[in-house]
């Protein structure tokens, strides 16, 4: 058994302990797991040479640890709810011994299609209880799993694909998202056709839309599964072998490839469920995360089942067919642990309490946040109307490279404050810092948040390119690894988290970088150049404004239609590049971008005029093109809506 925190003071015990005796405090949280074999070392290396490592020496399975583990005691407890998108299918129930069935069927599949220990696979496919499997499978059987959410389009898919070079794509015909049906395997098609890794296909029907099929390359799900054993021996996994790669956005560049490994993400993402959702035996848990990204992985997936928990798999979306499905799912399967995002909560707000009239939410016990900061108005309106004043609110800050929660409150256990992620999980020690990375010792303190020391769900590296790893996190400050995130310690010593401070945008709490969108709107053909800077969104927290370079003139007489054309064609590029998440909310035409004398493009000073502070640019006198700043702003100022 995972060991469980109860009360504030065996918080501050726990927390101490963790820094001062830290390898003894791990060795017995690991101990609730089980392992192989044991560690011969708790923890060594360190941020000095980017070489950290965690129970080295061990031997496990994060499988068996999430199924085979609980069949002797429980076996026939709900693992997954799965409710569908269309209200009216029929939901589904797996038990951990149908789960584990599953997977072992699904692990020999697998086998069978030659995957092996430290083959890639890569997985695109829809909400469903088949997305589960196969990443256990390939944990199962070694392989790492490269899951690519479903909005992403087929060159984002392709690209990670090509990167990661997997062997094997798991998808599926196609899906419905609310009433829009998702061509999942049409885009799987075109992806695939500069995939040259890619062996095989496994395709799932979930849609029955009409796919075309590549004789010898392309398999059905059913059908392998149909004459699959369902006796499988785990692959006995090193501790440090990769569980999982997971694409995520930085300031620069492609997506970076995180790479986290089997035992330390298991023993962190295991116990920061317990503790902070504070989990209990027969407890309905529901995450709405989609799992192809970081927040699923850890809290939809491992850290429920590696507690044994009831974890609730939603396909759809908030408001389908309307927007009291949420509160009716909630009803339906008395859910007790609701954890969401700050931006699905505000658009609920938007639309009036009418959603909640009749709905009954009094399962619930514990809510939380997660993605991106939480506004006050939305807290307390997620306090009130959902949490109906009596359930603690968990405000959970973390990132897709921590691999689990490092900032927050443990629900009910220790204090909340409406918009602060409050204090440090064990074994977290952060800091913050100024721009020359001088520690801010006093208790309130602003600056750069940057974490002091290892912890054991922490990313090693980026896939095949650790250089990368060490310069992206390791170099900005010495001997810290720098989280991106600018926060405030307040005179309790409670962290809020105030956003990023690279160029990073958090739209509807999905993580997006600009480079990646400015270099999807220079594949217009009639775009020269282009700058992204986010904007506050009152729903989405942020959103994506871009400023772009055309060639040429417009015919005078129509510039103004043509305009609005190249607008919506740059939007179309970016859909169809990176995804529908990723589109710009508004397009700028402009003559040029205010860059310094050595050609950088001066972000801030866009980001200022585009947010509506155009008297905040600061000193323009040393750009290279100062003129520019004034079209800029007369452009902007004529577009926004007067105050
Ligand atoms: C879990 C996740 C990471 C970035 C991170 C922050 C922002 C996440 C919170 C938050 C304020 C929070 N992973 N962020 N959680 N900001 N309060 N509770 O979102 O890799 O996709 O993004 O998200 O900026 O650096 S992520």
């Amino acid at each position: 058994m995972i060991s469980r925190i109860t009360s504030y003071d065996q918080y501050k015990t726990a927390y101490e302990r963790s820094l001062y005796d830290a390898d003894n405090f791990w060795a017995e949280v690991a101990a609730g797991y089980h392992w192989r074999k044991m560690w011969d070392r708790v923890h060594s290396g360190g941020f000095e040479k980017v070489d950290y490592k965690w129970f080295e020496g061990a031997r496990l399975n994060i499988t068996v640890n999430c199924l085979d583990r609980h069949l002797e005691s429980f076996a026939d407890k709900t693992a997954i709810i799965w409710e569908p998108n269309d209200p009216d299918e029929a939901g589904r129930r797996l038990s951990y011994r149908e789960l584990h069935r599953e997977v072992c069927k699904f692990s020999n599949v697998l086998k069978q299609l030659g995957v092996t220990k430290g083959d890639t696979v890569c997985i695109y496919m829809p909400m469903i209880p088949e997305l589960a499997v196969a990443m256990l499978a390939c944990a199962r059987v070694g392989a790492i799993h490269s899951i690519v959410f479903g909005g992403f389009s087929a060159q984002s898919l392709s690209g990670r694909i090509q990167d990661a070079e997997c062997k094997l794509l798991i998808t599926a015909d196609g899906f419905y998202r609310g009433d829009k049906a998702v061509h999942l395997k049409n885009m799987a098609d075109e992806a695939l056709q500069d995939c040259p890794s890619i062996k095989n296909v496994i395709i799932y029907r979930r849609s029955n839309a009409e796919i075309s099929i590549m004789a010898g390359r392309d398999l059905f799900w059913d059908q392998l599964m149909a004459s699959a054993s369902d006796q499988h021996e785990a692959e006995i996994m090193d501790a440090e072998d990769p569980l999982f790669i997971l694409y995520t956005s930085g300031s620069t560049g492609k997506p970076k490839g995180v790479v986290h490994t089997t035992a330390g993400y298991m023993v962190y993402v295991g116990y920061t469920f317990l503790n902070v959702f504070q989990y209990r035996e027969h407890e309905v848990y529901w995450c709405t995360a989609d799992i192809g990204w970081i927040t699923g992985h850890s809290y939809v997936v491992y850290g429920p089942l590696l507690n044994g928990a009831t974890t609730l798999m939603y396909e759809g979306i908030p408001a389908y067919p309307d927007w009291s499905r949420w509160w009716k799912i909630i009803s339906k399967y008395s859910v007790d642990i609701f954890y969401t995002a700050p931006t699905a909560i505000r658009s609920f707000q938007a639309q009036g309490e009418e959603h909640l009239q009749g709905a009954d939410l009094s399962s619930l016990r514990l809510l939380g946040s997660v993605g991106e900061p939480i506004n006050e108005e939305a807290w307390e309106w997620y306090h009130r109307q959902i949490g109906k004043e009596h359930c603690p609110i968990v405000d959970t800050w973390w990132q897709t490279e921590t691999g689990g929660i490092l900032i927050t409150s443990l629900g009910g256990v220790t204090p909340a404050k409406p918009s602060f992620a409050t204090l440090p999980f064990p074994g977290i020690e952060p800091v913050i810092v100024d721009t020359n990375g001088v520690l801010q010792n006093d208790l309130v303190a602003e600056g750069n948040l940057c974490i002091r020391r290892s912890w054991p769900g922490q990313a090693r590296t980026v896939y095949k390119d650790h250089d990368r790893f060490i310069k992206t996190y390791f170099t900005t400050y010495r001997g810290m690894y720098f989280t991106g995130d600018g926060c405030r310690r307040d005179d309790d010593g409670f962290y809020r988290i105030t956003g990023r401070v690279d160029d990073v945008i958090k739209v509807s709490g999905h993580r997006i970088g600009t480079a990646e969108v400015e270099s999807a709107i220079n594949e217009h053909p009639d775009v020269v150049e282009s700058a992204v800077v986010p904007i506050p969104h009152e729903i989405k927290g942020e959103a994506i404004i871009a400023f772009v370079i055309c060639r040429g003139e417009n015919e005078a007489t129509d510039q103004a239609r043509a305009m609005q054309q190249l607008e919506h064609e740059v939007i179309q590029t970016v859909s169809k590049t990176v995804g529908p998440i990723a589109k710009p909310e508004k397009v700028y035409m402009v003559s040029g971008l205010p860059k310094t004398r050595s050609g950088k493009i001066m972000r801030r000073i866009l980001r200022k005029i585009a947010e509506g502070h155009p008297d905040q640019t600061g000193d323009i006198s040393t750009l290279l093109n100062p003129e520019i700043v004034d079209e800029i702003k007369r452009m902007v100022a004529a577009s926004m809506p007067a105050k």
